[in-house]
């Protein structure tokens, strides 16, 4: 029954089973595999995007994007500002309850870095349909270097769960020919 103490006192120190070690060692090399994977995936595999990411004060993130905004916005889609980078520019997104701001159009074939932040709490930065996904923090600036390599429109929603109007958290990102 269930409530005897075990005969010997010393019940867990017995020789590990054969079968048992079998599994232990297979799963501590599969482990070392997918560990040195996460290196050839970066290289063949294009996936773990190679972020840059520093410190920044949340207010002066806004700051940042509110000058972004006004120096390069060309029109408003429903009331957000849509702001026209030239290549090579630096561009800025931010997230905060519930919006990601501002629009963003960008030309196919250029290289932007894109600053990321939130000025509230965590949210998910998820482009798709590609599907690129990176969390997005306060206090924590992430710089994507990225070249849009297709025209059209993109969307970018949030996917770490943030609260009531988390459903509506969408962004845009177009690129043009
Ligand atoms: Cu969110």
């Amino acid at each position: 029954m269930a409530l005897t103490p075990p005969a010997s006192k010393i019940w867990w120190n017995e020789p590990i089973g054969r079968g048992e070690l079998v599994w232990i060692v297979l799963a501590f090399l599969w482990g070392l595999i997918m560990f040195f994977m996460m290196v050839y995936w970066h290289v063949e595999g294009q996936q773990n995007l190679s972020n840059e990411v520093y410190r920044i004060d949340p207010a002066v993130f806004e700051a940042k994007t509110e000058a972004f905004v006004e120096e390069f916005t060309v029109r408003e889609e429903a009331d957000i500002p849509v702001a026209s980078v030239p290549a090579g520019a630096d561009v800025f997104m931010l997230a905060r309850l519930w919006d990601w701001w501002p629009i963003l159009e960008l030309k196919k074939g250029q290289t932007y870095r894109l600053h990321l932040s939130s000025l509230d709490w965590q949210h998910g930065f998820s482009l798709q349909p590609i599907n690129i996904n990176i969390q997005v923090h306060p206090g924590l600036e992430h710089v994507v270097t990225l070249t849009p390599t297709e025209a059209g429109e993109f969307s970018v929603v949030c996917n770490e769960f943030c609260g009531l109007g988390h459903h509506q958290m969408v962004g845009r990102i177009h690129v043009t020919e």
